[in-house]
């Protein structure tokens, strides 16, 4: 048949320059065009999630041909026309041990890096800085609380607005900044319904719920900036609310923090909501 194994062939170099290509097009801080896998790492945990999920892709991989080998032996061998009259048998200890104990074993592999990963995304180490983020309908306020408390608001700048390089749906008018190499903690709550604090590069999710404190950490290893989105439905402009994340050295982000410190000082909250509120982009 040279024309299924010409189709077959040319499905296989599909399938390997996508993969091969799938790491060329991964983002860094945020989705590229024809991207297949995760976006790139930028933190310790997000390089341990990257890494768990190749783990689980092989052991799912491996799965899959196991079971489609099973299926083509039992569709070749053991169908009407070879094998005319069929075995009565109902029952083979040996296999049913095997088929049992194997699959606990498989699972046990996969648990114990998964909880170790877990562990670590949950157990924020001593922190250089922290940082709280409110979810808000549709955009999110940033404050310092160890770094004089003051706030400001992050609003997504409209299509019409955007400089070179800024990234559609994703650019913001003032980035939540941090020193590179850090461990910063992240404190998330919701001022209204619940939304979702989540950066991929940085491998974090967490909920930002009302009248509740969520924590997360990340410690960026590079500088530039990260793009996240609010990732629970929230309302009509959920998709209207991402996340800028700018990752500095730590002389630009004390200077940064000086300039802030003066340019948001004098912001009166709820009059900076109520001015945050009215600029909400309207539905595109
Ligand atoms: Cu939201």
């Amino acid at each position: 048949m040279p024309r299924l194994s010409r189709l077959s062939a040319t499905v296989l170099i599909f399938v390997i320059l996508l993969a091969g290509a799938g790491a060329a097009f991964a983002g860094l801080g945020q989705p590229s065009p024809w991207q297949m896998d995760l976006q790139e790492s930028a933190s310790p945990v997000m390089t341990q999630i990257a890494s768990f999920h190749f783990f689980l892709l092989w052991v799912i991989a491996a799965i899959s041909a196991f079971v489609l080998g099973l299926l083509v032996i039992i569709i070749v061998r053991f169908n009407a026309r070879a094998n005319p009259v069929p075995s009565r048998t109902t029952h083979n200890t040996p296999i049913e041990i095997i088929w049992t104990i194997v699959p606990v074993i498989i699972l046990a592999v996969i648990a114990v890096p998964s909880f170790r990963l877990l562990f670590v995304e949950l157990a924020v180490p001593h922190p250089d800085l922290t940082v709280k983020a409110t979810g808000k309908q549709w955009f999110w306020t940033y404050s310092y609380p160890d770094n004089g408390n003051f706030e400001f608001s992050s609003l997504m700048i409209p299509e019409k607005d955007l400089k070179p390089g800024q990234p559609r749906l994703l650019a913001v008018d003032n980035e939540l900044v941090v020193p590179v190499n850090k461990v910063v903690h992240v404190l998330v709550t919701g001022a209204d319904v619940i939304h979702s604090f989540a950066v991929p590069s940085f491998g974090i999710r967490i909920d930002a719920i009302p009248g509740r404190l969520n924590d997360t950490w990340f410690k960026a290893t590079t500088e530039g900036v990260f793009y996240g989105q609010c990732s629970e439905l929230c309302g009509k402009d959920h998709s209207f609310m991402p996340i800028a994340v700018r990752v500095v050295s730590e002389a630009d982000f004390n200077k940064w923090l000086e300039d802030a410190k003066k340019k948001y000082a004098t912001d009166d909250s709820a009059a900076h909501d109520a001015m945050a509120a009215a600029r909400i982009p309207a539905v595109q």
